[in-house]
C-alpha cells in the first residue's frame, strides 16, 4: 500500500486557510522576538527518526496481544508501512532492524524498495536475549557475561554477524541491549559478569568497521528483576570508554527507575561526548514502551532543551541517532508511531525556541525565577503551526492523524493482507 502525494493535498486543502492564519500569526510573534523560523522550520525538516522494525504490528504482554489486523508478515511490508508513516509525516525516513527478527532476503531488493520511499538505514539491533531455533547455546544465564565460553562466543560472533547485515544495507552503528544479570542475590558474581562483559564488547569492537559505532544500551531491570549487568548510563558509560572512542551510551526513556532526572544524564554523556543516540518512549511506571510524549511531555521538552544546548557546545559529541522503541498493546501501531513522531518534533520545536543565551545569563545571576519563566514561555507556546509549515513544504500531511483516517488507511492494509498476519518483533 502506497499513498500517493494528491492524495494527502486533497486531504491538506479544506484546513490551509486555518493553518496559514496560524502559521502567520505564530510567525510574526517569533520573528519580532528575534526567532529565524525557516532556520527553525529547516532543523524540524532535518530531524528524521528511525522506526523500529519490531514496532509495527500490535504489540503485547504475557497476559496478551490484540492483534489490529493488516500487520506486515514481512520486511517489505514493514518498509511499505514505514512509508506510510513518512510519506504523512516527512519526518520517519530511517528504519532501525533488530536481527535475527527482520534479517533481508534479498538484500538489492530491500534497499532498492527503501530507497524509493526515501528511507535509511540506521541502527542494527543484535538480539542475545532469546534463543534461536537451532541455537548451539542457550543465552538463559546471559549472553556476552555469561560465565560459559562458548556462549559469550556465541553471543560476540552473533554482534559480528549482525553488522556483516547492516553493512550490506548501508548502516552505520550497531546498537546492544543485553538482558543479562539475575533474577536472585547470589545467583551472580557482579564483577565476573561486568569483566566478561567488558571483554565480549572489545572483542565486538575490534571488528566493528572505522566509520561505524557501537551504541551500548543500559536498563535497570527486565527480563531479569534482581540485577542487571548494564543497570544504567553510568555502565555504559564506563564500558563505552573501556571500548574506544567509537563506543557511545543510547538512552532508552524507559529504561530508568522512577523519577530519574534523564535531561542531567543526556547533559553529562554530551559532555563526555558519550551520548550516541536516543530510544524515544514514554512510561509511567517501568519500560512501558507508551506513545512518546503521552505521560511526561515536560521531561521531554527538558531533555530536548539540553539536547539543543549540547548540540550547540558539545562539537564532541556526534551526531546523534534517533530512534522510536514503542510497543503497542492497545493503539493501531501506525497510528501510535504517528502520535510519537508528534510529540519529538513538537518538544524539539519548544526547546529550540528558549533563548539560550538570556537563559544562561539568568543561570548565572542565580535569577531562578526568570530561568522558569525562560523555559515555560517556550513550552507554553503552540507550535503545531511550525510542524505543519514544516510538513507540508515537503508534502506531507497537515494533520497525519486526521490523514491516515481519512485515507482509511488500516482497512486497505487489511484489505490487501487480511487478518491473520502477525509482525515479528515484541
Ligand atoms: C529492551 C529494548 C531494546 C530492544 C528491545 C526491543 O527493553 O528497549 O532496545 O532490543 O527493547
Ligand atoms: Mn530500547
Amino acid at each position: 500500500m502506497k499513498i500517493e502525494q494528491h492524495h494527502i493535498q486533497d486531504s491538506n486543502n479544506k484546513n490551509l486557510k486555518t493553518h496559514q492564519d496560524n502559521f502567520d500569526f505564530l510567525s510574526n510573534n517569533l520573528t519580532k522576538k528575534g526567532v529565524n523560523v525557516n532556520t527553525l522550520i529547516k532543523k524540524l525538516q532535518d530531524f528524521q527518526v528511525a522506526i523500529p522494525s519490531w514496532a509495527l504490528g500490535a504489540g503485547g504482554t504475557r497476559f496478551g496481544r490484540f492483534s489490529f489486523y493488516g500487520e506486515p508478515s514481512n520486511l517489505e511490508q514493514k518498509i511499505q508501512d514505514i512509508g506510510i508513516i513518512h510519506s504523512l509525516t516527512q519526518t520517519a525516513g530511517a528504519v532501525s532492524l533488530h536481527i535475527p527478527w527482520d534479517i533481508p532476503e534479498d538484500y538489492n531488493a530491500i534497499k532498492e524498495l527503501a530507497g524509493s520511499l526515501d528511507i535509511k538505514f540506521d541502527a542494527v539491533n543484535s538480539n542475545t536475549f532469546q534463543d534461536q531455533a537451532n541455537a548451539k547455546e542457550s543465552y538463559k544465564y546471559g549472553s556476552l557475561s555469561n560465565t560459559s565460553e562458548a556462549v559469550r562466543q556465541q553471543a560476540i560472533q552473533h554482534n559480528l554477524d549482525v553488522i556483516n547485515i547492516g553493512n550490506k544495507l548501508g548502516s552505520k552503528s550497531l546498537t546492544v541491549w543485553l538482558a543479562d544479570g539475575s533474577c536472585f542475590p547470589g545467583q551472580n558474581n557482579f564483577q565476573t559478569a561486568l569483566q566478561n562483559t567488558e571483554n565480549s564488547l572489545k572483542d565486538i569492537y575490534k571488528v566493528l568497521p572505522n566509520d561505524w559505532s557501537m551504541l551500548i544500551e543500559y536498563k535497570p531491570y527486565e527480563p531479569n528483576f534482581y540485577s542487571t549487568v548494564i543497570q544504567d548510563w553510568g555502565t555504559s558509560f564506563m564500558l563505552a570508554n573501556a571500548c574506544g572512542d567509537k563506543a557511545y551510551s543510547l538512552v532508552d526513556l524507559g529504561h530508568h527507575l522512577p523519577n530519574s532526572n534523564i535531561e542531567q544524564i543526556v547533559s553529562i554523556l554530551m559532555s563526555k561526548g558519550k551520548l550516541g543516540g536516543f530510544h524515544f518512549n514514554d512510561s509511567k511506571y517501568g519500560d512501558d514502551d507508551l506513545t512518546v510524549g503521552s505521560i511526561k511531555p515536560y521531561a521531554l521538552f527538558l531533555i530536548f532543551n539540553e539536547l539543543v544546548y549540547g548540540m550547540k557546545n558539545n562539537p564532541q559529541n556526534p551526531d546523534l541517532a534517533w530512534m522510536i522503541d514503542a510497543s503497542h498493546n492497545v493503539k493501531d501501531p501506525l497510528e501510535d508511531l504517528i502520535q510519537s513522531l508528534e510529540a519529538i518534533q513538537e518538544a524539539y520545536a519548544k526547546a529550540l525556541l528558549i533563548d539560550q543565551d538570556e537563559l544562561k545569563s539568568a543561570q548565572l545571576n542565580n535569577d531562578v525565577v526568570k530561568c522558569q519563566e525562560i523555559l515555560q514561555d517556550a513550552y507554553r507556546t503552540d507550535v503545531r503551526p511550525l510542524l505543519e509549515k514544516a510538513r507540508i513544504e515537503n508534502g506531507g500531511a497537515l494533520s497525519p492523524i486526521n490523514a491516515y483516517r481519512s485515507l482509511d488507511v488500516r482497512n486497505g492494509l487489511i484489505k490487501e493482507r487480511g487478518k491473520n498476519t502477525v509482525a515479528t518483533g515484541l
